[in-house]
């Protein structure tokens, strides 16, 4: 830029002073200092109510403190897939990160719980447990890690199962079958338990993973199959409704820490309220998602869980997790789940 700088603006720019100090000595925090950039990364489109929601935080934040505090937002896998950005928030390469916990137990085996098949009954009991006792254990692992967790997951939805080559009516249609999972132990059990052949796929390599049959079919919440396109390279859906998957919003912990309080109480309440727009969202579009696909071509039946709960337990899927997880992680799932397995 050739613009001449203001004195303000000249101001702005050589004020380097921690904005902590600036705060403890109570300076105007928001009008002074290097603009604080955050880089916010994910696995989606910028359409997706996630994506969409945080952009009105991000905008938001930028205008409550005067451009002061910068979200950059990298959707849709451009600095990498799951697996890496996880690294990439760790390290600091990336500041904030919102991961399927089922993802993020690659690092915290706790976080994959919310995930056990058929744990959760509707949306009610998912908020009830992750906004209550659950979340609030499995944040306490993550802090420990070193990364901060946000106290509200995003939605992601509950998964359903989608192939280009024949509906899933019952457990026994999955025998064999090859499907992506996302690259997490509890998923790749779970559909070992189910008799399928699952592979770890990250979100970024699914649509190819499709449309060149490397898999059959994959599994994804209905919102994800519309905003993704996935119906291009598939074609049934069946209702499984397996399990329940929601995204942890990680920021890396060092930069989280480093930032002033202030800056800590805006970007927390505006992410706060991104969220609980987001989880409305996704209920609204919940809506119409069913007709929509279907108008785009694709097929759906809607099964009955029995057979499907049935070969997890004689399989010992739940005995095997309950023994990961541990007692009293299980005892904080199942006072909202009711008792599992
Ligand atoms: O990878 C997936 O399937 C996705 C998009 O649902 C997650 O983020 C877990």
């Amino acid at each position: 830029m050739s613009q001449p700088l203001s004195s303000s603006r000249r101001q702005f720019v050589r004020a380097t002073a921690s904005a902590g100090a600036l705060a403890s000595i109570g300076a105007p925090v928001f009008a002074q200092g290097a603009p604080m950039v955050f880089k916010w990364a994910n696995n989606i489109p910028l359409t997706h109510p996630s994506n969409v929601r945080v952009k009105e935080a991000a905008d938001a934040i930028r205008a409550a403190s005067n451009g002061r505090v910068d979200i950059q937002i990298f959707p849709n896998n451009q600095l990498g897939g799951d697996t890496d950005m996880l690294s990439q928030v760790r390290s600091g390469a990336i500041d904030i990160f919102p991961l399927s916990g089922l993802i993020l137990q690659t690092l915290v085996p706790l976080a994959g719980i919310n995930g056990l098949a058929f744990a959760f009954k509707d949306y009610a009991t998912v908020w009830q447990a992750m906004d209550g006792e659950l979340g609030a254990f499995v944040r306490e692992a993550i802090g420990k890690t070193g990364l901060h967790s946000f106290d509200r997951i995003l939605d992601n939805g509950f998964r359903n199962i989608t192939t280009s080559t024949k509906p899933i009516a019952n457990a026994a249609d999955l025998q064999g079958f090859k499907i992506r999972v996302p690259v997490s132990p509890l998923w790749t059990s779970m559909f070992k338990a189910f008799g399928a052949a699952p592979t770890g796929i990250n979100f970024s390599e699914v649509y190819s993973a499709l449309q060149t049959k490397v898999v059959e079919g994959q599994e994804n919440p209905l919102a994800i199959i519309e905003i993704a396109k996935l119906y291009e390279v598939q074609k049934y859906v069946s209702m499984t409704g397996h399990m329940w998957d929601g995204q942890w919003i990680l920021a890396n912990g060092k930069r989280w820490n480093s930032t002033p309080a202030d800056v800590q109480a805006l970007i927390t309440k505006h992410v706060t309220d991104a969220v609980i727009k987001q989880r409305e969202d996704i209920r609204q579009l919940n809506l119409g998602l069913e007709t929509s696909l279907k108008a785009k071509g694709m097929v759906f039946n809607t099964p009955d869980p029995k057979s499907f709960r049935d070969t997890l337990a004689k399989a010992g899927f739940y005995t095997e997790w309950r023994g990961k997880f541990g007692d009293e992680a299980m005892a904080k799932l199942e006072k909202y789940s009711g008792k599992l397995g």
